[in-house]
């Protein structure tokens, strides 16, 4: 018999809102599997192949890969890591990931979770992280913020309309916003 599709979560909001710090404390009390979209592509920017070097430019310029490179990384992943609940983070950007997501997996997610949060504090975190990342500066930042609003809001618009989606206050500390997040991945759980 087939294995049944897993259950995924997307983890939404912008630049700096917050998502791997509170994916990383909902793989640490529930176990799910965390996929970061951002760090799937860092990683295959380093494989020296043309849509490598393509990915390593686009994010440079923040803009969004297309989704034939970052399904393609989803999916594997998704194989390998062999869990049932899966926590999708910054992924769909647009509504080109978003359908292809959906025609190609055929997998609904069983919620969104979007963290709001204003530009000002998103850019406040993103200047003081010393990561290194190539796009950790304030002309990609911006660029970021645009291409946020322009064609990131409008997913999270479309899961809105369809009552999915867990809009959560991501302008606080990180414990207070899990606490807001916590119930809703338990309540998948049981
Ligand atoms: N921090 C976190 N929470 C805090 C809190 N509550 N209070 C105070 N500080 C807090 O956090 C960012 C920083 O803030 C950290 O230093 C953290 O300690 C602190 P983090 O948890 O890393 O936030 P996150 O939302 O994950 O920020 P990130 O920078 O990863 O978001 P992006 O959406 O910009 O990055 P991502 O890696 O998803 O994508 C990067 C690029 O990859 C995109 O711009 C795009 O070019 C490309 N991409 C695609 O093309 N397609 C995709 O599907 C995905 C990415
Ligand atoms: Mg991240």
């Amino acid at each position: 018999a087939r294995k049944a599709e897993p259950q995924v979560i997307f983890v939404l909001g912008g630049p700096g809102s917050g998502k791997g710090t509170q994916c990383a404390k909902m793989v640490e009390e529930f176990g799910l599997l965390h996929l970061s979209a951002g760090d799937l592509l860092r990683a295959h920017m380093k494989s020296g192949t043309p849509d490598g070097n393509m990915v390593a430019e686009m994010i440079k310029q923040g803009q969004i890969v297309p989704s034939r490179v970052t399904i393609s990384l989803l999916e594997d992943a998704m194989l390998k890591g062999g869990k049932q609940q899966v926590l999708i983070d910054g992924f769909p950007r647009n509504e080109e990931n978003r359908a292809a997501f959906e025609s190609q997996t055929g997998i609904e997610p069983e919620f969104v979770l979007f963290f709001d949060c204003p530009e000002s504090v998103m850019e406040q975190r993103l200047l003081s992280r010393q990561e290194g990342r190539t796009d950790d500066n304030i002309e990609t930042i911006r660029k970021r913020f645009k291409v946020f609003v322009e064609s990131s809001m409008p997913i999270i618009n479309f899961y809105e309309q369809k009552g999915k989606v867990r809009k959560i206050n991501a302008n606080r500390s990180p414990d207070k916003v899990y606490g807001d997040v916590r119930p809703l991945v338990q309540a998948l759980q049981a």
